[in-house]
């Protein structure tokens, strides 16, 4: 379709036609290196990357198998790694330099781009500037602003997904002593609808699979993932997959490069000689939304070939299995019938052919995986899907089998570790137990709020003091209007950052930031360096300690940190805030009393590769109320927009995905290129079928806004996007993430989940004349 790429797109994209990897990725790597000035020095710390003595990559949660003699960090890896550990600093100079009003004026990208943050800084509404604070200052107005509050709810603890355990597990520990569960978190913008999912029909909100698995699994199916770019380690995974002849199915909207080939860029053969090889045997485009009826028709593909076994008195589905550890298959199974063709291959978009294939796949393989991520978790109906997926692996036990299960893939690289530490605004009632029997006090029961909710009680007065560890609340986060007035209805906002972001410059009355170490950086404390620890997708915990000594005396680490405002607001209660940060060894000891599985931690974390936490769906056992895995039966949803959205659709609405570039870390814009796309030097694009621009009445290249469907009166807009022709079914479009989050509205929501529906927005795109208006831009 771009062989013929008329002017107006020529400048910024080219399709991309060798494999992911490869030299395109070296080549980038070694950009990125000299862009931190300080290439020398992050070549050592590269090295570290993932290594049993080294840090773990703050990179993605995708898991490493034991081998101490591999180099183990990847293109967008050394990218997060150089990016922290560059040499340039936001200190008190810089701030005095520019005010809020100015920085708030410019990119997401500029703003990181400066530097580490050094000193703490408070905010100083008559200069419009921050300013130095001392430590103890920062912590004693913190601590005073706390203990003021008339309810400790009116407070919310933001957890970005980085957080180690150590820290997440203070931070809990410290707001529940404090009187509240308000933990909103980056989970509840990602993997919530997985862990709700997953819980309710399987009794645990994680994977079951371990690495190890995919070197058994007969087939790998892989819905809405870009691993190319969010989990390039998981690349190598898949193509062994197809190299020892399994069969790996992809399902994404898009053709992503690296779902397609992959070139190894450690493997010295495929680079001197070009090769590459295939990481998928089969790729199907589904439209936005549809992975569910795609599911719903291989079910029903699958009864049609269970029937037809029967009279053979064979079987496809195995019923030891169902008749033993589930319940509900009969009602599924009369949901599935009464589901018509015609609605499954409306919705899903693929052809007959495409789904009876996977159904014979998925009949023929004694062990199939499922992975999945964002593609999957960010719709209304992402619960459901999920419910849909496990349904699919119980029909033929692909549940606790070797080489079997369901892999959501996690994002942030310890945000599955900190909802293990109790990072969870609806705590289990065993949790606030043990918490309880340890620490001698009554945690608070009532649920609290997560990030949505948390946004609506700021706007509407009801929680007045913002802390977050981490992340980027004001940019990840739905609604940027609405979510930025919310913010500045806040008394007060208190960020412990590396670096610089928008979060920080969207003030209410008053504003903190506190700089902290990251995990390439050395943490020194009275008892010696510490280490801490996190937790991957595979439930493998492992210790990472920094190998950089930090860029200034002034920062402190994110347990120092907790534990300082902690002891301001609450004295040495529950426990001695500043011995834990002596030696973290005394943090762990707690963990090892509160956690389950983590009996003997300080000793554990000693092995190389760390120890696997177990998980009882892998067992077998099934921790819901019946003690069965539960088959939920819900219909296809009736259309895959929020019925708010779908009342005022028309002709000209399309459904809008937001997603990420190859050169971001969510709110991180590391570079303008999304290398595996094609597109340079350019972010707002819109990637959109060339029948839609023919339709639609515009052309190639042209600067267009995108308008959101809600039924609110609200206007949510974003202008001078250029239109890509892509690959994508024709009703779908696709824009990056964050400069697309003013469309998302506040309450769109999830079922069940209440994760905002990124994935599926709808949109009327109009022309948009460059001096027509005033660009309501927020990045
Ligand atoms: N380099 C890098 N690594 C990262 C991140 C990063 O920003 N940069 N972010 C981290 C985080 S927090 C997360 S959660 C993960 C995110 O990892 P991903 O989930 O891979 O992230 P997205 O960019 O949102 O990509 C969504 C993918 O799903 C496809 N898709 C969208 N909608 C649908 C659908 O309805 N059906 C199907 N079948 N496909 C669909 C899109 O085309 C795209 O390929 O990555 C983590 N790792
Ligand atoms: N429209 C749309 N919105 C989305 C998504 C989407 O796909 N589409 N994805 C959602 C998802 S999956 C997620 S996970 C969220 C991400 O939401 P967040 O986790 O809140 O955002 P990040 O961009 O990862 O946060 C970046 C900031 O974290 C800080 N930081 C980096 N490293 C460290 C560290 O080690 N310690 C501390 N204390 N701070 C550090 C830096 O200051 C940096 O500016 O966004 C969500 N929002
Ligand atoms: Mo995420």
């Amino acid at each position: 379709m771009s062989k013929n790429s008329t002017n107006e797109t020529k400048n910024f994209y080219k399709p991309y036609k060798v494999p992911a990897g490869g030299w395109g990725a070296l080549k980038s790597t070694t950009e990125h290196w000299f862009k931190s000035e300080n290439a020398v020095r992050n070549i050592h710390t590269l090295l570290k990357t993932n290594q049993p003595h080294g840090f773990d990559c703050p990179g993605c949660a995708w898991g490493e198998k034991h081998d101490p003699a591999k180099i183990r960090f990847c293109e967008n890896g050394a990218k997060a790694v150089n990016w922290e550990a560059t040499s340039r600093k936001v200190d008190a100079a810089f701030m005095a330099k520019h005010s809020v009003s100015w920085l708030n004026t410019q990119s997401d990208y500029f703003l990181e781009y400066q530097g580490r943050l050094t000193e703490p800084l408070s905010y100083n509404r008559e200069t419009d500037h921050y300013e130095p604070i001392s430590w103890g200052q920062a912590f004693q107005k913190i601590g005073e602003t706390l203990k003021a509050q008339s309810t400790p709810n009116k407070v919310a603890f933001y957890t970005s997904g980085r957080a180690s355990n150590e820290a997440a597990f203070l931070y809990q520990l410290f707001a529940r002593a404090y009187g509240t569960n308000n933990f909103p978190d980056c989970s509840n913008m990602c993997h919530e609808a997985s862990g709700y999912g997953l819980t309710s029909s399987i009794g645990i909100g994680k994977g079951t699979v371990e690495i190890d698995d995919f070197e058994k699994a007969d087939a790998v199916f892989v819905f809405g993932q870009n691993p190319g770019t969010n989990h390039p380690r998981m690349l190598e995974t898949l193509k062994e997959v197809v190299q020892r002849g399994g069969q790996l199915i992809s399902f994404n909207t898009l053709h992503e490069r690296g779902l397609e080939r992959f070139q190894n860029p450690q493997n010295p053969i495929e680079m001197l000689t070009n090769g590459s090889k295939p990481t998928s045997t089969n790729y199907f485009c589904p439209k936005i939304g549809g992975d569910m009826a795609v599911v719903r028709g291989v079910v029903k593909v699958l009864i049609e070939m269970e029937d037809a076994a029967q009279k053979e008195g064979k079987a496809i589905f195995d019923h030891d299995f169902i008749n033993q550890h589930t319940q509900g298959l009969e009602d599924y199974l009369e949901q599935v019938k009464q589901t018509s063709w015609s609605g499954i291959l409306q919705q899903s978009g693929l052809t007959k052919e495409d789904i009876v294939h996977t159904a014979n796949v998925y009949a023929k393989a004694e062990s199939v995986i499922i992975t999945w991520a964002m593609g999957i978790t960010q719709h209304h109906h992402s619960v459901a899907t999920i419910h849909e997926i496990v349904n699919l692996l119980a029909l033929r036990g692909n549940l606790g089998k070797p080489g079997a299960g369901a892999c959501p893939v996690r994002g942030h690289s310890n945000v599955q570790g900190d909802r293990t530490m109790g990072i969870n605004e609806c705590p289990s009632p065993s949790f606030l137990d043990a918490l309880e029997k340890r620490f001698q006090f009554t945690p608070p029961k009532e649920h609290g709020l997560a990030v949505v909710d948390t946004i609506r009680a700021m706007r509407d007065g009801k929680v007045g003091v913002f802390i977050a560890l981490g992340g980027n609340f004001a940019a990840a986060t739905p609604d940027t209007q609405a979510t930025e007035n919310a913010l500045k209805q806040c008394e007060l906002t208190v960020q412990i950052s590396t670096k610089l972001n928008r979060s920080h410059l969207i003030i209410g009355k008053d504003a903190i930031i506190l700089p902290c170490l990251g995990r390439t950086d050395i943490d020194h404390q009275e008892k010696g360096q510490q280490k801490v620890t996190v937790e991957d997708s595979f439930s493998m915990i492992h210790a990472s300690g920094g190998v950089l000594e930090p860029l200034s005396k002034q920062q402190k680490s994110e347990p120092a940190i907790i534990a300082g405002m902690a002891e301001a607001t609450l004295g040495n209660f529950p426990i001695n805030w500043a011995e834990a940060i002596g030696d973290y060894d005394i943090i762990r000891e707690h963990i090892a009393e509160v956690v389950p599985g983590f009996h003997g931690f300080n000793q554990r974390i000693l092995e190389d590769g760390g120890f696997y936490l177990g998980n009882s769906a892998r067992e077998r056992n099934w921790k819901t109320p019946s003690g069965k895995a539960i088959i939920h039966s819900h219909p296809l949803p009736e259309s895959i927009l929020p019925k708010r959205a779908q009342d005022l659709s028309s002709e000209k609405t399309l459904v809008l995905q937001t997603l990420r570039s190859h050169d971001q870390y969510n709110t991180t814009i590391y570079g303008m290129n999304d290398r595996y796309r094609g597109i340079k030097g350019e972010r707002k694009v819109v990637f959109i079928n060339p029948a839609d621009i023919q339709r639609l009445g515009f052309k190639e290249g042209q600067s267009v806004t995108l308008r959101s469907i809600w039924d609110d009166k609200v206007e949510r807009k974003v202008q001078g996007f250029k239109l890509v022709p892509y690959s994508i079914p024709a009703g779908n479009i696709a824009a990056y993430y964050p400069e697309t989050n003013p469309l998302v509205p506040l309450d769109s929501l999830g079922e069940f989940s209440n994760t905002p529906t990124s994935k599926s927005i709808a949109i009327e795109l109009e022309a948009y004349e460059a001096n027509s208006g005033i660009n309501l831009q927020t990045t």
